[in-house]
């Protein structure tokens, strides 16, 4: 066939690979290939999560009919060939999914004959039938993979791109977790943070200390059992995402005094709570008490074995001095034992708890103040998660320590249409509203220069917290301004020239994963009228 003589006949291409996250790198040719039958076939040995992967995705694609807006105004597009089906080879089976996991694939699609997906793990071809998936749309009246031939090598950027959800605040369906972890794997996130339980609420089956879930769930459906977790770990591990379970201590633990009341400090301080917690109902564990980093160390020892990742998240964030320095028996401890203060106790404490989970085999995770608010020196392998603000990243790898940014500024998606706290009084941190815009600049490797720092950047993690969130809210919420963050962490923030990629050259990129994402069942809000979409420029 003489595809030159084609040329003639065909219609504008888009002008870039409409493809979220942007593969890393990709050519493109100049004719279309026209898709009619979806024939997806293995070669060699595949594992179950290829097999799994590959039969969601034809339904994915069988199914799949939106009209991108880009497309609404455009000719139809002549096609030169026909895809006669996708090869999917895969070089290992092995299922190990963490940190190292090489998520990298090639897709080849020529002009006409057959597709190739390589990967070297079952993950990278998950990430790789993704891809597939969005190279195809429509021509108008059949499916089309435009601007063929296709040749796409594709690796992350950072190997962390996370999602953390609240569940403790308000409760989220199974349904909405999966619902979650399907977007997720849209946009090629691949770690989902389950910041469990809170100070409000303790909605999982506790073995060890069943009462915890018994009076600290908001009901009894209103939380997870053994079974329930061990479910969203395999949904979501078919979808290449690692879950990683919070306990977060020793503050935020209200809901825990509400068992053992005898192993909290100022559990009475309501209505007064503001002086002693960073938000209702005040209650931190008594670090001056032994038995509370025994609790901690049971809760470590049960939800260890549970939750298979090997990254624990042990919380540290925002506890309050004033509500150790004001309880009878921290007084009392520290009259009897000369030398000792607040400070000594929490690094004795974090010492207990960190020395601990480490005889787990597991990694510790932690927000940012047990490494700069306390005089702890966390082990080297720990993991601390910023939030606080621009310095946080720069001053974490400085201290040799890697990192996962959830900066607050840029990646707290959960305000919702105002306070939640009458002390706030109209203002708080919820304004002005964080677009994706403002989602898609931050950039996490800001302010960091030296090549061995920057290798400690893990990557981001986009926080929903749930005081004014549940799952009537999440989709709109989170997507796509999670999305905007997604390909930045996979991606990264330049384009092959080197040049920082702009709002502006992206947004009609984001709006059709945006439309693809609503065609998944996933309700993205949408980021401009048609119209634009139909005028570009
Ligand atoms: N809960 C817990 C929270 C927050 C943090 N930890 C939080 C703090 C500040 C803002 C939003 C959320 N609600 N456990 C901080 C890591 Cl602005």
């Amino acid at each position: 066939m003489k595809l030159s003589a084609i040329v003639g006949f065909l219609a504008a291409v888009p002008a870039a690979l409409a493809v979220w996250p942007l593969p890393q790198t990709f050519d493109q040719g100049s004719y279309n290939t026209k898709v009619h039958l979806i024939d997806i076939k293995t070669q060699g040995n595949t594992s179950p999560i290829v097999r799994g992967a590959i039969s969601r995705y034809y339904k994915i694609v069988s199914r799949e009919s939106f009209l991108a807006p880009a497309e609404y105004n455009r000719e139809i597009l002549n096609t030169s060939g026909t895809l006669e089906g996708l090869v999917v080879s895969v070089e290992s089976t092995d299922e190990k999914l963490d940190l190292d996991t090489d998520e990298s694939y090639t897709i080849d699609v020529p002009v006409d004959g057959k597709a190739t997906l390589k990967a070297k793990t079952p993950y990278g071809a998950v990430r790789g039938l993704e891809t597939f998936s969005q190279l195809i749309s429509s021509n108008g009246y059949a499916k089309v993979i435009a601007s063929t031939p296709i040749h796409i090598a594709d690796a992350p950027t950072y190997p962390h791109r996370g999602l953390h959800l609240d569940t403790a605040r308000n409760f989220y369906s199974l349904k909405s977790i999966y619902r979650t972890l399907d977007a997720m794997s849209y946009n090629k996130m691949n770690v989902f943070h389950w910041h469990i339980v809170d100070a409000q609420a303790w909605p999982v089956e506790s073995k060890t200390f069943p009462e915890l879930q018994q009076k600290g769930a908001y009901s009894s459906k209103m939380s997870y059992s053994y079974f329930d977790v061990k479910r969203v770990i395999q949904y979501a591990k078919e979808r290449g995402i690692r879950v990683i379970p919070e306990f977060d201590v020793p503050g935020h633990t209200y809901i825990v005094g509400t068992v053992f009341p005898e192993l909290m400090s100022c559990m009475n301080k309501q209505p007064d709570w503001d002086q002693y917690a960073a938000e209702p109902p005040s209650g931190q564990l008594n670090i001056a008490k032994p038995e509370t980093a025994e609790f901690a160390n049971k809760i470590i020892d049960e939800y260890t074995k549970l939750f298979t990742d090997k990254v624990f998240h042990v919380g540290g964030d925002e506890v309050n001095r004033k509500c150790w320095e004001e309880d009878p028996d921290v007084k009392t401890y520290l009259k009897n034992h000369p030398g000792e203060d607040v400070e000594s106790l929490l690094v004795d404490w974090y010492t207990k708890v960190h020395d601990h989970l480490a005889t787990t085999g597991k990694h510790a995770y932690t927000w940012e103040e047990t490494l700069f608010h306390s005089n702890y020196t966390p082990p080297k392998d720990t993991i601390i998660q910023t939030w606080i603000d621009g310095e946080s990243v720069p001053k974490t790898v400085a201290k040799g320590y890697r990192v996962v940014s959830t900066n607050s500024d840029s990646y707290y998606l959960d305000c919702g249409h105002g306070a939640w706290l009458p002390n706030f009084d109209g203002n708080s941190w919820c304004d002005p509203f964080k677009t994706w815009m403002h989602v898609y600049n931050y950039d996490v490797a800001a302010n960091v220069t030296d090549s061995e720092q920057l290798k400690l950047i893990l990557g981001t993690e986009v926080a929903l917290w749930s005081e004014q969130t549940d799952e009537t809210a999440i989709d709109t919420r989170l997507w796509p301004r999670a999305a905007a963050m997604a390909e930045t962490a996979w991606s990264g923030k330049k384009d092959a020239s080197g040049k920082v990629r702009t709002t502006g050259e992206v947004v009609s990129r984001l709006h059709e994963q945006r439309f693809r994402m609503v065609d998944r069942g996933i309700n993205a809000e949408p980021l401009q009228p048609l119209w634009c979409a139909r005028h570009p420029g």
